[in-house]
């Protein structure tokens, strides 16, 4: 929004040429974001104590978990609302992409938000139910991945996976394309779900995997960089590293309320969010395959639940002491800040690696 004036003082003060650079307004969008989340913070933690929104602890978890009952939950309001003013501020309005990913964001966190209202305030243990839950999620991705699909501006590139760590080598989706985006967008919103079971723990590698996504995004949607890195050129979308920086931003001004021990928990309207926003910046740069690599503590903790519960089907027996995988390193000992920090370090390997791919290919 505030490019409109920039741009216009531009042409009288060639000082504000500055605010035409990309990068300069990820590095804006990101401090707006981080600035609104640490000032907001406090308030909105004390708005929660007393409106008393805190969490319910099941008594099937780790016993150290009964402690963390009354935690004020739903803190990703404040992660969204972030976003939504810091990205709104610095990218270009006229991308479309803009709209697309802060649309995925919202509806997802919309979807978080009336579940954990019905948990939290109405005190409807069960929220919206799992079938509910799935509805909405796939009405807000196919919806995406329409949008995608019908307005790409190369089908060549946008409707095609690519495989990284080998140049130019593109797999067309075709059809496949609305499943496959439609799996990624969901998928990665109820990993980021289930992953975010200890202090800090979804919140740290959302920010890693969403600041490497930026880079990605500022390689593609730069002609010249995306030519010399071979990877495909997507035009406009780098402006999601403006988003992803807000995303950074707002994680670490959360991170600072959310760290071992939390004195707030972003509840569903965080995850869902947060998880979803991240999938669909993949596919609007074309790093589905990266993502599942650097969001990979994210995969592991999905893969834990499947595999506990297809075993206790199958066999009656639990594969991990607990699911998901963070709970397994809790009952084996492990004190919660050290499981946390050694998931953040294991994201830091993933995503260096990841990031490795735009010169390794
Ligand atoms: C999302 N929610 C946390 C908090 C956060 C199928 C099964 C695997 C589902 C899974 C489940 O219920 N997942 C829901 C995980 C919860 O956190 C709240 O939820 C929001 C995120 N959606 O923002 O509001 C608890 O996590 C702890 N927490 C922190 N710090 C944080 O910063 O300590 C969260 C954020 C909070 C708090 O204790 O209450 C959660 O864990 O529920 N179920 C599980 O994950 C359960 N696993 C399980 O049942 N495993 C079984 C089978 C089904 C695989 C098994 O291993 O046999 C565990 N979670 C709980 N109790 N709460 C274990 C039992």
């Amino acid at each position: 929004m505030l490019l409109y004036l920039t741009d216009y003082l531009s042409q009288h003060y060639s000082g504000f040429n500055l605010f035409g650079y990309l990068t300069f307004r990820a590095i804006l969008s990101a401090l707006t974001a981080l600035s609104i989340s640490l000032l907001v913070g406090p308030l909105m933690i004390r708005h929660l104590s007393i409106r008393q929104i805190g969490q319910q602890v099941r008594d099937l978890g780790p016993e150290t978990h009964l402690l963390k009952a009354g935690t004020p939950t739903m803190g990703g309001a404040l992660i969204l609302i972030a976003i939504c003013l810091s990205t709104l501020l610095w990218s270009r309005l006229d991308n479309y992409y803009v709209w697309v990913v802060l649309g995925v964001t919202l509806a997802f966190g919309t979807i978080g938000f009336v579940d954990d209202y019905r948990k939290l305030i109405l005190q409807d243990s069960q929220g919206i139910s799992v079938k509910a839950k799935l509805f909405w999620q796939s009405a807000a991705a196919i919806t995406a991945a329409l949008v995608l699909y019908y307005n790409a501006q190369d089908p060549a590139i946008e409707h095609a996976l690519l495989i990284p760590f080998f140049k130019d080598l593109l797999i067309p989706l075709g059809g496949f394309y609305l499943v496959f985006t439609y799996l990624v967008i969901v998928g990665t919103s109820n990993a980021v779900n289930l992953t975010d079971g200890l202090d800090g723990l979804a919140i740290m590698p959302c920010v890693l995997v969403a600041g490497a996504l930026g880079i990605f995004a500022y390689a593609s949607g730069n002609a010249v960089f995306a030519n010399y890195l071979g990877i495909p050129h997507i035009a406009g979308s780098g402006e999601m590293m403006v988003f992803c920086a807000s995303l950074a931003g707002a994680g670490l001004g959360f991170l600072w309320f959310n760290t071992y021990p939390a004195q707030v928990f972003m509840g569903d309207i965080g995850a869902l969010a947060l998880g979803a926003a991240i999938g669909v910046v993949a596919v609007i740069v074309r790093q589905e395959l990266i993502l599942l690599l650097m969001g990979g503590v994210f995969v592991i903790e999905t893969v834990s639940v499947i595999l506990q519960v297809a075993s206790f089907k199958l066999t009656g027996k639990r594969l991990f002491r607990m699911a998901p995988l963070h709970h397994h390193y809790e009952l084996k000992g492990w004190a919660e800040p050290k499981v946390i920090v050694r998931f953040w370090i294991i994201t830091v390997i993933l995503v260096l690696i990841g990031l490795s791919s735009l010169k390794i290919r």
